[in-house]
């Protein structure tokens, strides 16, 4: 299935407007139509990302021949390279090719149209990355002519049939059942703190955008540990966020005094409109804010403020943040709270805490998956899923975990439980691998 995105002949000629209609989508097909009726273009399997930078691998990108001067001519040129496939850039419109060489770079900057066409001011080169078999030139491709009439960048959804076997299963985890779910479980109640460190419990604080699903997330690891459903934080939908304090949920482990080394912390909703709640967040990741305080949002948290944690300890400080992202809204995440979570992904990574982030609601984003969780790591839209967010927030796609959370079930679920625990296990592997005995812990 095809999605037209972006046309030069509609939307301007301009690297602007190509990152800001394309950048993010997944697999494009880039075509490109010239004054001499020759057709020719490119297909990325990755989503381009202006602000990247850089090269990325794309093993299945390839370009492509489909008119010379009017006449049918079907010719695919393959990528050479495990490395390199596509060069996102925002100073760029699409580029393919790597380090070796791009083969098919279509302009820079903005290109007027001059009597409805664009002269393109790109490179075009044989073999770089790309091989050009049956072809020694651009020449047997484009005619010469680089007055494109129109490039066209259409969004392609593959269908899991012509795209890969339907079991192609994209990441690896033990047979689900009951037993997966006792190991995960007793697993996750063994990780704690080292007792040199003299803490109680890893300090784990979800963010991120209203409605994202951080408060359910909370619900579900306690239902989990409780046997049964359980509402102990406040969920539903709002432009604001519901939840307005930073409230941190100590998880009871069913039928034992006992609860798990780890405190869940729940945060209000990053909203577009507010400006100051990044410096908030960054002095929540320091300490610096106390349990159970209430956001303002017109009055963030300040330095002189009674309620400031001058000298937190290393109890208080955040031992590892998740950010939660809705998956069916990826694609939809207002610029400037995609912003603040970066800001604050910036500021975390500074002072070294380990980040994990969660996508949430995959029940909503893949149907199938929503009937049968189990076919989640063979679902190619929640792989798809992974992939950009990985690339938007430049998350390795071992740091992202697909869950999906407790809201309209009345009894607790293998599928739901397994999610959640291999993503606690993990977040809880990384606070652990960070925080040791005597590290410096570096402060912002
Ligand atoms: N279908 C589905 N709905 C979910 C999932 N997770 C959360 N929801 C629903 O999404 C809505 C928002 O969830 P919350 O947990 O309140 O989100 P939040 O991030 O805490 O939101 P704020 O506190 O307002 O920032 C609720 O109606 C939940 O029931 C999920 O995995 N699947
Ligand atoms: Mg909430």
């Amino acid at each position: 299935m095809f999605t037209l995105l972006y046309s030069a002949k509609k939307d301007g000629c301009s690297v602007e407007k190509f990152h800001e209609k394309c950048d993010y989508q997944g697999a494009t097909l880039t075509v490109v139509y010239n004054r001499c009726n020759s057709v020719f273009g490119g297909y990325a399997t990755t989503s381009w990302a202006g602000e990247i930078n850089g090269y990325i691998r794309d093993d299945k990108a390839f370009l492509f021949q489909l008119k010379y001067s009017g006449k049918e001519t079907f010719r695919k040129f393959h990528n050479t390279s495990t490395t390199e496939g596509i060069f996102s850039n925002s100073f760029y419109g699409p580029v393919f090719g790597g380090k070796c060489g791009h083969d098919m770079s279509l302009f820079s900057g903005t290109i007027h149209a001059s009597k409805g066409n664009f002269l393109l001011n790109g490179a075009f080169d044989v073999n770089r990355t790309y091989s050009f078999s049956g072809v020694s030139s651009w020449q047997q491709v484009h005619n010469g002519d680089l007055h494109a009439t129109d490039i066209e960048v259409y969004s392609v959804a593959i269908k899991p049939s012509i795209q890969e076997p339907i079991h192609h299963i994209w990441r690896n985890v033990p047979e689900w059942n009951k037993k997966l779910v006792q190991e995960l479980i007793q697993e996750v109640q063994s990780i704690k703190p080292n007792p040199r460190l003299k803490i109680q419990d890893y300090r784990i604080v979800l963010i991120g955008p209203v409605g994202s699903g951080k408060s359910s997330f909370c619900n579900t690891v306690n239902s989990m540990f409780r046997g049964r459903i359980t509402q102990r934080a406040i969920c539903g939908d709002g432009t604001h966020s519901i939840t307005t304090s930073y409230t941190p949920y100590l998880i009871k482990c069913n039928q034992q005094e006992s609860t798990l080394r780890l405190r869940l912390c729940d945060t209000r909703g990053l909203g577009p409109e507010l400006g100051l709640d990044v410096m908030e967040f960054t002095y929540l990741l320091n300490g610096h804010i106390p349990e159970n305080y209430k956001f303002n949002a017109e009055r963030p948290i300040v330095f002189d403020d009674p309620a400031f944690v001058t000298k937190p300890g290393l109890q208080d400080r955040i031992h590892c943040v998740v950010f939660v992202v809705d998956a069916s809204k990826l694609q939809k995440l207002d610029p400037k709270v995609m912003d603040k979570i970066k800001i604050i992904r910036t500021s975390a990574t500074k002072i070294e805490i380990p980040q994990a982030l969660l996508l949430t609601k995959i029940d909503i984003e893949d149907k199938e998956v929503a009937n049968r969780l189990e076919t989640v790591f063979s679902s190619s839209a929640i792989e798809t899923k992974v992939q950009q967010a990985s690339d938007i927030f430049r998350f390795p796609k071992n740091h992202v975990f697909s869950v999906k959370n407790y809201e309209n079930e009345m009894m607790l679920e293998d599928g739901v439980n397994i999610l959640a625990l291999l993503a606690l296990r993990q977040i809880l592997l990384f606070a652990r691998a960070t925080l040791v005995p005597g590290r410096l812990y570096l402060i912002w």
